[in-house]
């Protein structure tokens, strides 16, 4: 479970260390510790993992420094109005909970609704352009929605709860057209299944609906379900980083606080085992699910389209990008490219590709290979011209500079709110190349300990015997055996049967092909049929 919720930071932050029983976020930084860390400290580092920033994150400080002050006030507030309460209370479900939420109250305090509309408003920021309404979920996020709206300046429809037996019996009110694209505004997800209703009743309707943005995750699953039927959850607070600011604010006692967190661990754990297994198609080389959205995301996408196949496109203008893409999109499970070839690339490139991926049912992978210090890569993953991270669904990077890398990479992808999954160069299929067994063993390992976020490997065959982690294989060709800069290439039956990869990549034998389309086409018909033989 990582990576699906955006966080903010945690003032304070705690010190970091090791904690195996959240995230593996921390567990390689003990350097880092603090001794005086208490236990309840070491598992707030860790639930940071998903967004709240475990590391000095010094590039965004500055830009989201407003956003923390709004942040720890508005917690502040809540718990003086008895928004979130700690003590012990019992639950519907019959489960005793060391807290309660109930945001109705928020409503009688002006200020903290705006406050509560200020926030949802800067989460905004990262959907720019990406919906047309907002709608509420009724009752308790209604007025949330509509501070939003007046706030900021957005058309809302309204979801009904109950439909009129007269009158025009509508289940959304307000302006809206087919296809108008719809942000979700909830207070507080614990299943998702709140949201999942009016999703459901707005796509009946003809609304377009991706995301949702919550005042507040209680971190039990919710965030996974969403995603599992396509909505993407960003949330203002979760529950451990609302406990952590409250904590740094002195107003719970660290008694409490550890009592809490080991309440949402066990929790989150809880839902962890009552995910659904996604359907992984048998013919698939591994059927196993995962705890990886991303991993099973593109499984899924796998199983539907009948195809293992990843094109990558070296080209070098826009046009030619979206001209392959489009062409080869209903064959590919997998788009990769090398944004920074693209002579002309904008942001209007990233969302028109995404636009494709979205129409064709592709992923987006980003051929970037990061090799540089953790602090480093942070930056080029988000920031520069490509800003990465606003779009590409896969990552790549080397391993050689260690886990930091990982964790920038991981740190930087909860900040953006994404899901994003990484695969680490574990052998290369250029001749010459430097990578030994003893590094590919190394990645080997540095993948099962980052994984969800890492979901496997380029290399040239099948390296962790459980197929949790895949291969993607690039150096696939069927009318040469190379070229003359060396790369080196292999069949889809060789690298399939013999090598046992999972996905192929093929660049030039498609987009260097006449047809592409065609070329695709016969690549994914042939990896099927081989998987299947
Ligand atoms: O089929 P090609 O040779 O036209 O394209 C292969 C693609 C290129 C390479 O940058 C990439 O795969 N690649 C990689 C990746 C994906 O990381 C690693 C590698 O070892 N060999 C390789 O060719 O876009």
């Amino acid at each position: 479970m990582t990576h699906c919720v955006e966080g903010e930071l945690t003032p304070q932050r705690p010190a970091k260390t090791s904690c195996g029983d959240v995230a593996p976020c921390c567990d390689r930084n003990e350097g880092h510790s603090s001794p005086r860390a208490t236990q309840g400290e070491r598992r707030l580092a860790c639930g940071a993992e998903h967004g709240t920033g475990c590391e000095e994150d010094l590039f965004f400080v500055s830009t989201k420094r407003r956003r923390f002050l709004g942040m720890e006030q508005l917690a502040k507030d809540l718990f003086e109005i008895g928004a979130v309460k700690f003590g012990t209370f019992k639950l519907k479900s019959g489960i005793t909970s060391p807290f309660y939420v109930d945001l109705r109250v928020a409503v009688s305090y002006p200020r903290v609704l705006r406050s509560i509309a200020a926030l949802y408003l800067e989460c905004l920021q990262d959907f720019s352009g990406a919906f047309d309404v907002i709608c509420g979920v009724p009752y308790t996020a209604l007025p949330f929605a509509t501070a939003m709206a007046v706030q900021g300046d957005l058309p809302m429809v309204m979801c009904r709860k109950e439909v009129k037996d007269h009158g025009t019996r509508r289940v959304v009110e307000g302006a809206f057209t087919q296809g108008s694209r719809c942000l979700i505004i909830e207070d507080v997800v614990t299943s998702g299944s709140s949201i999942l209703e009016v999703v459901g009743a707005l796509r009946a309707e003809g609304l377009k609906v991706d995301h949702a943005i919550v005042l507040l995750d209680r971190e039990q699953g919710g965030c996974e379900a969403l995603l599992g039927q396509g909505i993407g959850l960003r949330s203002v607070f979760r529950i451990s980083n609302l406990v952590g600011t409250l904590r740094n604010l002195n107003l719970l006692e660290p008694g409490k606080v550890d009592m809490i967190l080991d309440f949402i661990c066990t929790a989150r754990a809880a839902s962890d085992v009552k995910r659904p297994e996604t359907n992984v198609p048998s013919a698939l080389p591994v059927a196993a699910s995962s705890s990886s959205p991303v991993r099973d995301q593109l499984y899924s996408i796998a199983e539907k389209k009948r195809s293992i196949l990843c094109v990558a496109t070296d080209v070098q203008s826009t046009k030619e990008l979206l001209g392959i893409a489009d062409a080869v999109g209903p064959h590919i499970c997998v788009l990769k490219l090398h944004a920074d070839i693209i002579q002309d690339w904008t942001t209007d490139t990233s969302r028109r590709l995404r636009e494709l991926a979205d129409k064709h049912s592709f992923m987006l992978f980003e051929d970037r290979k990061f090799a540089d210090i953790g602090n480093t890569v942070v930056a080029q993953f988000s920031a520069g011209v490509h800003r990465i991270s606003s779009w590409a669904d896969i990552v790549n990077a080397h391993a050689i500079p260690g886990p930091g890398l990982i964790e920038g990479l991981r740190h930087a992808c909860a900040i953006s709110g994404r899901m994003i999954g990484l695969l680490l160069v574990a052998q290369m299929s250029s001749k010459g190349n430097l990578i030994d067994e003893r590094y590919t063993a190394t990645c080997l390992r540095m993948a099962r300990e980052a994984f969800p976020f890492c979901i496997g490997f380029i290399a040239q065959e099948r390296l962790d015997p459980t197929g949790k982690l895949f291969v993607m294989a690039p150096g696939v060709q069927l009318d040469s055996k190379g070229d003359q800069l060396g790369q080196q290439y292999n069949s889809p039956e060789y690298l399939l049967k013999r090598k046992g990869v999972d996905f192929l990549i093929v660049g030039r034998g498609i987009y260097g092909s006449e047809e592409p389309a065609k070329a695709a086409q016969m690549y994914k018909e042939l990896s099927w049929s081989v998987l299947h033989g």
